[in-house]
């Protein structure tokens, strides 16, 4: 594992210039791209939630730290890519209702389509009446939601209970995952599939539609 404190500090001070510089310093030293997302950007993410829990900054550092995060997803982006990608599926992705947080969807995005499936992004705050209008007009494969906040999370047997309702449940797999979110709650609440990172949102994606 590479050292990333210099990336990890400029995230933290929410710094984007010297965040992207040290982002482009790290594969330019050989630093294998799920390394640095995994040790170098999300853990940053993580010690930046543990100083808000303990009220060492507030909202705004943490939004212009997850500025700065996205910031450098954008210099590892192409590097997501599998070669040779013919499309694996639709997948219709948005994080739930009351909730603004993208990061972890943007990747899980990012990745997926990297590794081949079509990627219909709702964004943030996305209501189960849009999922389900959206899933009618897109007519994904898998129905993928995100959620950050504990208090948002009900949203997603909602969201299921909607598909049922519109007869659709039963022609889309769910895929669910964000932080708070367990392979537990999601056999609770009936999605096909939980997986808590984005390198294992793919394979199980895959899974879920019996493609290797
Ligand atoms: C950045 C951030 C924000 C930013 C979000 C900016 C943005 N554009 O996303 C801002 C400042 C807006 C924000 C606001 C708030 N936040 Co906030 N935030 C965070 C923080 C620090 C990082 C989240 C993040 O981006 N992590 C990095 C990404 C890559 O990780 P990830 O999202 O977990 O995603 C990975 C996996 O979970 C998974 N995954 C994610 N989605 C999906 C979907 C599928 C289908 C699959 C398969 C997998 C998957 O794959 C991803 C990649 O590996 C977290 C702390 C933390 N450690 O999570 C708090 C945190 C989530 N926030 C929290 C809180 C309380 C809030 C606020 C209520 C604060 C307030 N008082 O206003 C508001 C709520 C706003 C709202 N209505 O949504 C709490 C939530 C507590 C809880 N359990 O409910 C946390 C945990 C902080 C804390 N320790 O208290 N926040």
């Amino acid at each position: 594992m590479s050292d990333f404190k210099a990336l990890a500090e400029s995230i933290i001070k929410g710094d984007s210039n010297t965040a992207v510089t040290e982002t482009q310093k790290a594969l330019d030293a050989g630093s294998d791209v799920r390394d640095i997302i995994d040790n170098g950007l999300i853990a940053t993410m993580d010690e930046v939630g543990d100083r808000f829990s303990k009220g060492l900054i507030f909202v705004p550092q943490m939004l212009r730290s997850a500025k700065t995060m996205q910031e450098c997803m954008k210099v590892l982006e192409p590097f997501f890519k599998e070669g040779d990608v013919t499309s694996k599926g639709k997948v219709l992705i948005g994080t739930v209702k009351g909730d603004l947080h993208d990061i972890g969807k943007n990747l899980v995005s990012m990745m997926m389509e990297g590794a081949g499936f079509t990627i219909t992004d709702l964004g943030v705050d996305v209501s189960p009446d849009i999922f389900v209008q959206k899933a009618k007009e897109v007519e994904p494969d898998i129905v993928a939601m995100s959620a950050l906040l504990s208090t948002t999370m009900p949203s997603m047997p909602k969201t299921i209970e909607a598909l049922n309702k519109a007869g659709i449940r039963a022609k889309v797999k769910v895929m669910i995952g964000g932080a708070p979110v367990t392979e537990k709650y999601a056999h609770e609440i009936k999605a096909d599939s939980y997986a808590s990172d984005a390198g294992s949102a793919v394979s199980k994606a895959k899974e879920l539609l019996g493609i290797s």
